[in-house]
């Protein structure tokens, strides 16, 4: 019977490391001799992904709720590619992923966070969630917010205290505030301790059923 691979996500405020540490995460288990398959949403690759990406970059207006669906329908469309891979042994790491859904829309005025959580429910539950902890005001010393919508100081804040809403036993924070082989260490410990939970008998999960 074929182990199936682990679902892994990273998620963070911005700049907090997430792809410098997934792109980590995915060549240590590569040269390990591990499967593993890189992830990133928004994927901007797909049709919703191209109107999601039109609205990050403020080259379009969408009604919250209408954005908040289509961050989420992006999920739904690449969960069937997502299952293949998981079931065929590979260990798929993501690069955000339903928290970033919650917690940035209900960031919003009036958009309430339980009802942002419904339309991901259902979608694979991860078996492991990395959140890389930084204070947003730390994070900025990384570099200049660029130009897209949503990096501002004052949004970051509240995103962050809605992560934190959001754990539960999957989770593992990490202070990411720390250098980037302090962080990197941790996040392949974590890693490697994800895939050694997994058994011939671990089934998928979905989330908040
Ligand atoms: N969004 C949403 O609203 N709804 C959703 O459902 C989803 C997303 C999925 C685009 O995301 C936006 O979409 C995002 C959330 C929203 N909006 N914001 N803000 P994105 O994934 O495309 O975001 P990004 O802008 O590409 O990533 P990021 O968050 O800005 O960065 P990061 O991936 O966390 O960090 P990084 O690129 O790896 O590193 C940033 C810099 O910091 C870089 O120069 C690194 O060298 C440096 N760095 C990283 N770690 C360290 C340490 N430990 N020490 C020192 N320097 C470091």
């Amino acid at each position: 019977m074929i182990k199936r691979g682990a679902l892994i996500v990273l998620e963070g405020c911005d700049r907090s490391g997430k792809t410098t540490l997934c792109q980590k995460a995915i060549r240590w288990l590569q040269e390990s001799n591990k499967e593993a398959h890189l992830m990133r949403f928004p994927d901007r690759s797909t049709i919703i992904g191209s109107l999601i990406n039109k609205y990050l970059e403020c080259s379009t207006e969408l009604d919250d709720y209408a954005i908040h669906l289509l961050f989420s329908a992006n999920r739904w469309e690449l969960l069937p590619d997502i299952k293949k891979l998981l079931q065929k042994g590979t260990n798929v790491i993501v690069d955000r992923y339903s928290y970033s859904g919650i917690a940035f829309s209900a960031a919003k005025p009036n958009m309430d966070l339980r009802w942002c959580q419904q339309s991901d429910s259902g979608l694979l539950k991860p078996d492991l969630v990395i959140f890389l902890d930084i204070d947003p005001v730390e994070a900025q010393t990384r570099g200049q917010y660029g130009s897209e919508r949503y990096e501002n100081l004052e949004m970051q804040k509240v995103v962050r205290s809605n992560y934190l809403k959001l754990q539960d036993e999957s989770w593992k924070v990490v202070d990411a505030s720390r250098s980037m082989e302090e962080v990197g260490r941790d996040v392949c410990r974590l890693v490697q301790e994800a895939l050694d939970n997994i058994t011939p008998d671990s089934a998928l999960k979905q989330l908040w059923i």
